[in-house]
Formats: structure tokens, sequence, C-alpha cells
């Protein structure tokens, strides 16, 4: 049947699911479901094997913004020559600067890190 191997013996055959497929009837195996790709990846199920690729806004190894593809750099940020982050302006952090900005600061104020507000 589909998706089965047969395997001669003596006098006999039997039939099995070829790799990638298991049960009754054979059916194609998820390899997708361990969820084995790694953080801004988007797996895709394939036969008896997966392939991880980059999400959308993502590129490089590993995958990383990619803000060149789509300009998603927040709040006036611009995005960085090889395109893997951008540049924030000030007040914003964030691989997108989509953190920020401080809260409850004037403009002549001093802030440190400590009390970013996220
Ligand atoms: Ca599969």
């Amino acid at each position: 049947m589909a998706n089965e191997d047969c395997i001669d013996a003596v006098n006999m055959y039997t039939c099995t699911c070829s790799a990638g497929y298991a049960g009754t009837p054979c059916a194609d195996i998820d390899e997708c479901a361990s969820t084995p790709c790694m953080a801004n990846e988007d797996c895709i199920d394939a036969v008896n094997m997966y392939t991880c690729a980059c999400s959308a806004g993502y590129a490089g190894t590993p995958c990383a913004v990619d803000c060149s593809v789509t300009n998603t750099c927040m709040n006036g940020g611009t995005c960085h020559a090889t395109g893997d982050a951008c540049i924030c302006d000030a007040g914003y952090t964030g691989d997108l600067c989509g953190t920020g900005p401080l809260q409850g600061l004037s403009d002549n104020e001093t802030c440190f890190r400590d009390f970013y507000f996220f």
C-alpha cells in the first residue's frame, strides 16, 4: 500500500511503513512535533526529515533580526548595515527598538539602566 515497503522472505512477504511513516495505514510522521528548531525559526515537515528556516523578518545563522528585509525597526531606529539589528534612538532598546522609551523622566534628567521600564 501507499507509504509501505515490501520485505521479501521465504514463501512470504511483509509490509512495513517506509522511513518517515508510521501507523495503520502508514501516515507521515510529523518530525516537527518535537519542536526541533531554534528560536526565530519555523519547522518545515517533510518525509523522514524536517528543515528549519528563519521566520519572517529573520535571517542568518543563527536566525537573527533582519531589519533590511522587513524594515521593522521601530521608534525611529535604523537598520544596521549588516541587517542583523536595529540601531535605536536614545531611550529605546531591543532588537527592533521596541522597548522604551524611559518613562517618567524629562529630557534633562539622568537615567540609569537599572531604572528602565520594560
Ligand atoms: Ca514528516
